[in-house]
């Protein structure tokens, strides 16, 4: 048998490998919550633009509501706005009307991921987000756990990992601005200081609105995506993921417009 087929050779390779990419992402300039539509792409247009940034996920796998397109049909619609976005990643969309595009959920998810990881951000699956670092009234990173832990209930204290700028991006249950509200009483800069909570389905102006509510809800803490209707008091959509990409890339340009690349 060749050496370099030895069990432990192969244990040593992988822990070896995670570990020293996971040392090299404890400081980082963003940490994103929440690797669905929205998460990655606002860390594919940081990292693409030079910024040290951690995605990370509960569940096992990525993609969030996308893999199971609308009702586990496993397709998306797309309407115009976000065309150009599926353009530059080279994910296909067939026309279905004007103005409104439909593409295959997993050759979404995975082209996304792919070149999210290209684009140089470190997405680790498995963790969970279940807390944040706050120093002088301002987020300052997150507090994380294995998501197996959390599930099975076993006292197992968490470890942390510091960013600048920390994005709630875990979808319907706004989950890290909940954490945020519960800490520190009603202050998100929301119509109530509170997480609203999602309205009932309406795909127009939900679409419309996810732009506009993607914004600084706390000193140090973005949202995107649907978390963001649901921070604000917007409609929840449908299977329509233009505008979780639209505000992935909004979160992106609003880091990007505080922090520059490389600066300490
Ligand atoms: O829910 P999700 O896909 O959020 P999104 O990017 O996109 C929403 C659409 O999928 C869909 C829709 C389309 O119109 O409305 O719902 O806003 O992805 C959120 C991800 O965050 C993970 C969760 O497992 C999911 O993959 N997540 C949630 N809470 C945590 C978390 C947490 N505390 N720590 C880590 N990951």
């Amino acid at each position: 048998m060749e050496k370099r087929l030895d069990d432990v050779t192969i244990s040593r390779a992988i822990t070896e490998s995670f570990f020293q990419q996971f040392l090299s992402c404890l400081k980082a300039d963003v940490v994103i919550a929440g690797a669905g539509p929205s998460g990655l792409i606002c860390a594919y247009y940081l990292a693409r633009a030079g910024l040290k940034v951690n995605v990370l996920e509960r569940q096992l796998r990525v993609g969030g509501g996308m893999p199971g397109g609308g009702m586990m049909f496993n397709r998306i619609t797309v309407q115009e706005e976000a065309k150009p976005i599926f353009e530059e990643l080279d994910i296909s969309l067939a026309v279905y009307q004007e103005g409104l595009y439909v593409a295959d959920a997993l050759e979404t998810v995975s082209t996304l991921c792919s070149r999210t990881i290209r684009a140089g951000a470190m997405i680790f699956n498995l963790i969970s987000v279940e807390d944040v670092m706050m120093q002088q009234e301002r987020v300052c990173g997150v507090v994380i756990n294995w998501s197996a832990t959390v599930w099975s209930k076993l006292h197992v204290d968490p470890l942390s990992m510091a960013a600048k700028v920390v994005v709630d991006a875990t979808g319907h249950d706004a989950e890290i601005c909940r954490i945020v509200e519960r800490k520190t009483g009603p202050r998100l800069r929301t119509p109530s200081g509170t997480v609203v909570g999602e309205k009932s389905m309406w795909a127009q102006v939900g679409e419309q609105s996810l732009v506009e509510n993607t914004r600084e809800v706390f000193p140090g803490l973005l949202v995107c995506g649907m978390a963001a209707n649901a921070v604000m008091g917007a409609p929840r959509m449908g299977a329509i993921f233009g505008g979780m990409f639209l505000s992935g890339r909004k979160a992106a340009e609003l880091i990007l417009s505080q922090l520059k690349p490389g600066e300490k």
